[in-house]
């Protein structure tokens, strides 16, 4: 008989069962209280209750537009263009997604310490936090293509070996976001669910996944019972440039592709507690590389 301690328990199984499920969050979620950080009572109802709270004009125009300008330059660069941390799209050379900012780019390091939006994780997570993945993501007029619907806690924890739900990502908008350029969506109060995935992780998926998810991403029926099933709705984040929308790392959440002349960008920043580092992938052949899913967890520092 196996001796169980040498088990390693899984709170999530997933991509090993044919049949998909959907299975209750175990952790909590907001965590801190007022005195913990800059969000006030409501808002931290707010993201326990929906998963997500947008922060309107966190960052001013000329802030905005510095980090802008740094990110144009960096989808420019043809070093950068050929580094195998940049992301192209599936059907055209166009850059879709750039990562590790935050260590090869000095301004990039010094947003994800920012404290406006580092003592927010902090706050909601309970304690230190480091990051996991950083990213600008980019969107050009008409050419800019979508995300298919997914838990982003889904993959950490298959392909990345993140343990528990304890992280979360905040997402800086660089441009205006309308309905028709691409914003993210959401499943409010999406986040209390855990949507089991049918594939198996092939080897080195990262380098589709990250062009077009499919392995890791939710069948129909299931998404129709998550939405329809349990009475939820889908709602478009809109609005100004600058804003920062904090969200679980569980909440299903997918974005279109841009139709419209409108360009759209933003950086992601994720936050994962330094109590929820990364283990050995749960549902993964090998681990992918540091540029996506980090292994080394100094924390953000403070203040
Ligand atoms: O695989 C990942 O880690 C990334 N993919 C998606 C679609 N969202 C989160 C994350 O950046
Ligand atoms: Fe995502």
């Amino acid at each position: 008989m196996a001796s169980t301690d040498t088990l390693r328990q899984d709170r999530y199984p997933t991509r090993v069962s044919d049949r998909p499920e959907l299975r209750e969050r175990l952790e909590p979620v907001a965590r801190g209280g007022v005195s913990d950080g800059p969000l006030d009572q409501a808002q931290l109802d707010a993201f326990d209750r929906d998963g997500y709270l947008l922060v309107p004009d966190v960052f001013t125009g000329v802030e905005v537009a510095a980090i802008r300008s740094r990110l144009d330059e960096l989808a420019a660069n043809p070093t950068v263009r050929a580094d195998a941390r940049t992301i192209t799209e599936l059907e055209s050379d166009e850059v879709r997604s750039i990562f590790e900012v935050h260590r090869s780019d000095p301004e990039f390091a010094r947003l994800s310490a920012e404290p406006r939006v580092a003592d927010v994780a902090r706050q909601l997570l309970g304690s230190d936090v480091y990051v996991h993945q950083s990213r600008i993501n980019v969107k050009p007029g008409f050419v800019g293509k979508g995300f298919w619907w997914h838990s982003d806690f889904e993959t950490w924890h298959a392909e990345d070996g993140m343990p528990g739900m304890r992280c979360l990502s905040a997402s800086i908008t660089l441009t205006d976001n309308y309905p028709h350029n691409g914003p993210l969506m959401v499943v409010p109060g999406s986040h209390r669910t855990f949507v089991t995935t049918v594939g198996r992780t092939p080897a080195d998926h990262y380098k589709a996944s990250l062009k077009k998810q499919q392995v890791g991403t939710p069948d129909h029926d299931s998404l129709q019972e998550l939405i329809v099933g349990q009475d939820r709705e889908i709602r478009q984040l809109t609005g100004a440039a600058g804003s920062v929308v904090f969200f679980d790392c569980n909440l299903m959440h997918a974005s279109a592709e841009n139709q419209s002349p409108f360009p759209r960008s933003n950086v992601f920043l994720v936050y994962n507690s330094v109590d929820n580092a990364v283990e050995e992938p749960f549902a993964a052949p090998t681990r992918r590389p540091e540029f996506v899913a980090a292994t080394e967890w100094t924390p953000v520092p403070r203040g």
